[in-house]
């Protein structure tokens, strides 16, 4: 009996598996606006069998795209470009997700395959980033974010908040802030960004403020029924990981009380000396420590693309939920084939009906 494949319940909804495609940004959007090669990817991907698919980083504000491509939903018209992938997804037997996010200090960049670096504020295709305090992140961003006023740290929390409303009335059923990979939330919780000395900065509680202020303003506006959950990155591999860790299983415990329904583990990314000590399924251990002393359910990413890792990852505890993103863009049908691959008798867990019925035996 695979474990991968048990269906995962959260809140009112049930996923087919334990199989998620997390975020990817495609860079590929305009002014914000998602297209047909968005509904390509999702949709084949949601075909593929997993039982959740997220969307890429959405920004909830134009400031808040990492690059001129990224997708967004700050009006009304950009929100209902999704509702076609939307439909797919739920068509495909999958349940659709959003990511929705603010770069922060990492916005106005190109796009990965054209230099991954900042477009300075005199080129038309940039824009003056904003931060919990007017410090660069450095190598390929080096441009010098706005320390954010009490007013803008007010307009973003709102900016996420009239992004979750869209994405709850476009048909999403599963939310997830980013709160993770140096974007802005990550930066107002790492001392190596912010270096406030009002209540958002300084200590522990003021730290963890903007997060905990955005996620309860969320939770009021997105469905009790439907999961909310946050990507987080509850350590930076900077050598200072026992206490940060424990910071952030204490704020994750605080998020829970907020009406966190799970934790995707993830990486800090706030500081580029970072040294990340890539393995297959290395994030394991430390999600598990994160579920079983926050009491939270968790999924994580960065290498269980092979399934008998991912397998390995939920019937051992470390995971509730595993992240297979690359693995995905190279074969849409991870899912399938990892059921194959581990024997799995009835595709019918991962298929809807007039697939798995000729499959079952072929
Ligand atoms: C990502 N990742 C990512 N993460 C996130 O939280 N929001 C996002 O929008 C993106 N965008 C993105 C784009 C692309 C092209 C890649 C490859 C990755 C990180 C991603 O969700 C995942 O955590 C990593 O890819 C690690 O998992 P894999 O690829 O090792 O399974
Ligand atoms: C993963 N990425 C995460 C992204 C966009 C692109 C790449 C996101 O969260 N929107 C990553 C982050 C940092 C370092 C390596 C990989």
């Amino acid at each position: 009996m695979s474990a991968l494949f048990q269906p995962f319940k959260l809140k009112d909804v049930t996923l087919r598996n334990r199989i998620a495609v997390p975020p990817m940004c495609m860079y590929s959007a305009d002014d914000g606006l998602i297209n047909d090669w968005h509904q390509v990817h999702l949709t084949s991907l949601a075909r593929g069998g997993a039982g959740l698919v997220v969307v890429e980083a959405t920004a909830v504000s134009p400031e808040g795209r990492i690059s001129p491509g990224c997708a967004g939903i700050w009006n009304d018209q950009l929100a209902q470009a999704f509702i076609p992938a939307v439909k797919a997804i739920k068509a495909a037997g999958s349940v659709p997700g959003i990511q929705i996010a603010h770069a922060g200090r990492k916005a106005s960049a190109n796009r990965p395959w054209e230099g991954d670096d900042h477009i300075p504020n005199d080129d038309p295709l940039g824009w003056q980033t904003i931060a919990p305090s007017a410090i660069a992140f450095g190598a390929n961003l080096p441009k010098q974010p706005t320390a954010m006023t009490l007013d803008d740290i007010a307009r973003v929390r709102d900016d996420f908040v009239n992004a979750a409303i869209r994405a709850r009335d476009v048909g999403f059923e599963w939310l997830e802030l980013h709160f993770a990979h140096g974007y802005l939330a990550q930066s107002f919780f790492s001392e190596h960004s912010n270096q406030r000395d009002d209540k958002y900065g300084g200590s522990f509680e003021n730290r963890s403020r903007f997060l905990l202020e955005t996620l309860a303003a969320v939770r009021e506006v997105w469905p009790e029924h439907l999961p909310l959950t946050a990507r987080f990155g509850v350590l930076e591999f900077d050598g200072r990981d026992g206490q940060t860790l424990a910071e952030s299983i204490d704020l994750t415990r605080r998020m829970k009380t907020g009406g966190l329904d799970l934790l995707s583990v993830s990486i800090g990314f706030t500081i580029p000396e970072g040294r990340v000590p890539w393995a297959p399924g290395f994030m394991g251990p430390i999600a598990q420590r994160v579920r079983e002393e926050a009491g939270i359910p968790v999924s994580s990413a960065w290498g269980f693309g092979d399934p008998k890792v991912a397998e390995q990852a939920v019937a051992t505890g470390q995971l509730d939920q595993v992240l297979v993103g690359k693995a995905h863009l190279a074969n849409p049908n991870w899912s399938y084939q990892a059921g194959r691959e581990l024997g799995i008798e009835k595709p019918s867990w991962t298929l809807p009906a007039p697939y798995a019925h000729w499959l079952e035996r072929y």
